[in-house]
């Protein structure tokens, strides 16, 4: 490997030593008696002496410099591995390998020993693992403030082609990089009720009879690629207050310190399992109030270090509002700057809107999120107060706006119906609200916020999303990027646009072998993966085309799966056709407790039984279902990808960020004109593209005019209508026919995501692949030009675009002093 240059002198014996050492004192023995996961363990605080001295660094630079800082609030940070991606950023990973290799060991090996830090569910989670590292990367000072949940999401199995559920119990073994930070800790309040107390001539309110606890945090390095600065993700951790008395002989306050500590337990026992959909759930309002107060105080104290003048605050603090999940942030602002820092109200006001600035993901209606007041107010009476202003005057200025006109009023206001809302309130407490890709933000402009937009234009913006290339190529495929820096440079790991120089090597028959066989090299490691973790052969001379996501019927893995099923009734019943043989790769956890999303899970095993075990069609189908899909096995599929299926009904994928993980592998995408993948067409070209389906705006028209028949398709397309049979009459579920009804159902009654009517542009588009496939030097091209393409997409652009746009933070550079 050559790719990277070395930061400082990597002192190798040294590190050696440590390893050793590390393992003497940790689990006192010697190293040849040591587990994997031991070694794992003693490497990585081995690591994490490289990085300490550039964290303090950095931070000691930051304070001199007393720079404008973001707070990137997520309940989500869907980070993966960390000691793979450290050793990368801090340029050593080739060194360490070797030095491992001296000692005896493997270090992907090792990497294995690592849990994923799973404390995300998908796109949105990832995106702000993302950002973190193009944040250091840049030199830009931030903090991604969150929650260290207990269980992060749950690891997935499946028994007789179900989805069952295990918990991640990923700090089992304790946490190296963490570092405990309790000198930070800081009570957050619940419940009880707001007393009003005057002092001097002014109302003071005064939350009593709550219950409380301590928010500890934990600190995790975030490190830049090659310059000395590591920034911090802040995740916490809930603590009772009252220390557990056992011999209290006070029934009372016995009883008050078991509640106090179970109260701590839970807040932070587990993420909730929902990608794009709102539950509702009490806990997880607790979970919401608990990380903002914490994050909110923690920032005033260190604000208030460096600045005397808290009116200042918008120069040197921006929160970021992850989706709606952090949006108590507006109010709780609010609850400091006046309950304890003095100020009135529209002080108070004109700073917090200055400081808050909030991202949408998604337009999907079940993912709004919407607060009973009853609920909301009882468990946080102050910020309900302060909300239920919030409203009040937004709604005056409303009417001021738009005189006489209620349905801006219950289009736009904050509290309406008995319910809080979420957006609304994040809305009018930002000053910044941004979408995920062009056509998300258009359709928030013109559709779902349209009278937020008409209000307040200037307040819209989009940032398209990006993705790291450092973790999804750099650490992900070592071939294809060592090809790379051969080819052009290593600029390219720190400036994606470098990548279009590739574009003068994609008619180069030489170049187009190497690129393809580093291809081959990594469908061979993905199907050894799948020989050992699913005990399936695949054939890595087949199309390995791959939909990984998590499980949504808007994603549409259904369509996918109806159309292996017609291609195999086509192998079987006409003899005439024929196919290149693919394999179809699924991967997608679904919510714990939705159904349907789960139904689709079996059926996929299901036809895959089927399919794969069925001589005739000599092998030309396989369908592999990858159990447990997350940020460790994705890297290993995106490398070895073919087609890229980013199938979405158009309009409702904000925009998809694996859809950027394919392109930047070399896989051309397979999908419909939504999200992101509009961009991705716009710069590789839609003939390097396979493009289907209906446009959003066609898909908005339907819906506005109550939708379209499905039973017209069924009537006239033989193609669907067989394999909708196929789901009713035992085909897939010879013990229970009635299994996949509900699939029937959904598909034949409404189908709301338009599957059916997508189905033939589905399958044409899926011939096309199968047809360019078999040109080779075709193929090599338009995978080759999708690698050089992909430039737009890393998230350092997207971090750029946020920085001076939004945030208007200002880059640092870190030396160490030796
Ligand atoms: C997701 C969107 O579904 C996806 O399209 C986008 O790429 C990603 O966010 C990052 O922006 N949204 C969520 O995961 C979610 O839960 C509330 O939104």
């Amino acid at each position: 490997m050559n790719q990277m240059k070395m930061l400082a002198d990597f002192d190798k014996e040294g590190f050696k030593k440590e390893v050793i050492t590390n393992v003497k004192t940790l689990f006192r023995k010697p190293i040849e008696e040591a587990t994997p996961q031991q070694v794992f363990q003693a490497v990585s605080y081995a690591v994490k002496d490289d990085i300490i001295d550039r964290w303090i660094a950095t931070h000691k630079e930051y304070e001199k410099k007393n720079v404008k800082t973001v707070y990137y609030l997520s309940m989500e940070f869907l980070m993966g591995r960390a000691l793979g991606n450290n050793l990368i950023n801090l340029t050593y990973y080739d060194a360490v390998k070797e030095a491992l290799d001296e000692l005896g060991f493997d270090l992907n090996f090792i990497e294995d020993q690592e849990p994923d830090a799973a404390l995300g569910n998908g796109g949105l989670g990832r995106l702000a693992a993302c950002f973190l590292d193009s944040l250091a990367t840049l030199g830009y000072p931030a903090y991604g403030c969150g929650i260290r949940y207990k269980y992060g999401m749950f690891k997935q199995g499946i028994k007789d082609g179900y989805q069952v559920e295990m918990p991640d119990d990923w700090l089992k073994d304790g946490n190296p990089f963490e570092v405990k930070r309790s000198e930070y800790a800081v009570e957050v309040k619940f419940g009880g009720y707001v007393r009003v107390e005057n002092k001097n001539g002014r109302n003071y309110f005064i939350q009593d009879g709550y219950q409380s606890v301590r928010a500890v945090p934990y600190d995790l390095p975030v490190i830049g690629y090659g310059n000395n600065v590591v920034n911090t993700l802040r995740i916490w951790d809930a603590e009772a207050i009252q220390e557990f008395c056992l011999d209290s002989f006070d029934k009372g306050e016995y009883e008050k310190a078991v509640e106090q500590q179970n109260l701590a337990k839970t807040i932070v026992e587990v993420l909730y399992p929902n990608d794009n959909h709102y539950a509702g759930k009490e806990l997880r309002l607790r979970q919401q109030y608990f990380f903002i107060s914490a994050s909110v105080q923690r920032a005033i104290l260190k604000f208030k270090e460096l600045n005397k003048d808290i009116h200042k605050l918008p120069e040197k603090v921006t929160f970021q509002m992850n989706d709606t999940h952090p949006t108590v942030a507006v109010a709780e602002l609010m609850r400091i700057l006046m309950d304890e820092e003095g100020l009135e109200w529209d002080d108070a006001w004109d700073i917090t809107t200055r400081t808050c600035a909030y991202t949408n993901h998604t337009i999907m209606a079940e993912a709004l999120e919407k607060w009973p007041i009853e609920l909301f107010s009882r468990l946080l009476p102050r910020i309900y107060q302060i909300v239920e202003e919030i409203n009040r005057r937004f709604v005056l200025k409303i009417q001021e706006m738009y005189p006489g006109n209620q349905d801006k009023v219950k289009n736009m206001a904050v509290l309406y119906d008995g319910q809080v809302k979420m957006a609304h309130l994040a809305i009018a407490g930002s000053y910044s609200v941004n979408g995920v890709a062009a056509l998300h933000t258009k359709i928030l402009e013109e559709r779902e916020l349209k009278d937020f937009y008409e209000m307040r234009p200037e307040q819209f913006n989009n940032k398209t999303n990006g993705i790291t290339q450092r973790r999804f190529l750099l650490h992900a495929n070592p071939l294809l990027a060592n090809w790379i820096t051969d080819k052009i440079g290593d600029e390219w790991i720190t400036n994606l646009s470098h990548l279009k120089k590739l574009k003068v090597y994609v008619n180069d028959e030489k170049c187009q072998h190497e690129f393809m066989n580093i291809k081959y090299q990594n469908k061979i490691r993905l199907a050894k993966y799948i020989k050992e973790h699913n005990n399936v052969d695949v054939d890595p001379r087949s199309i390995f085309d791959v939909q990984v996501k998590r499980l949504h019927e808007y994603k549409r893995q259904l369509l996918n799966i109806l159309h292996v099923m017609h291609l195999y009734n086509r192998l079987k019943t006409e003899p005439e056709f024929d196919m290149y043989p693919r394999t179809f790769i699924f991967g997608a956890k679904a919510s714990a407790g939705y159904k349907r999303a789960k139904l689709i899970i079996k059926l996929i095993n299901s036809v895959a039984d089927v399919v794969n075990n069925d001589a005739s069609i000599e092998g030309k189908i396989k369908v592999v279902f990858i159990e447990n899909y997350r940020v460790s096995n994705a890297e290993i599929i995106f490398a070895a990808a073919d087609v890229s299926e980013q199938i979405s009904t158009a309009s409702r994928e904000a925009s998809g960020t694996g859809n950027m993980k394919f392109m930047l592998n070399g896989a051309p995408t397979l999908g419909t004109m939504d999200g992101a993948n509009v961009e991705i067409v716009e710069e590789v070209g839609i003939e390097n593209a396979f493009i289907f389906g209906l446009s959003a705006e066609e898909v908005m028209k339907y819906e506005r005019e109550g939708g379209y028949n499905p039973m017209d398709i069924y009537n006239n397309n033989q193609a669907v209508r067989r394999v909708l049979t196929q789901l009713i009459d035992g085909t897939y579920a010879p013990d229970d026919p009635d299994r996949f009804r509900d699939l029937y159902d959904s598909l034949t009654k409404e189908d709301v995501y338009f599957i059916l009517k997508d189905f033939d542009s589905y399958a044409e588009a899926q011939q096309k692949v199968d047809k360019a496939y078999q040109d080779e030097k075709g193929w090599a091209k338009m995978a080759m030009l999708n690698t050089a393409c992909a430039g737009k997409f890393s998230s350092d652009r997207t971090i750029e675009e946020y920085a001076k746009e939004i945030w208007k933070l200002k880059k640092v550079k870190v030396s160490l002093d030796k």
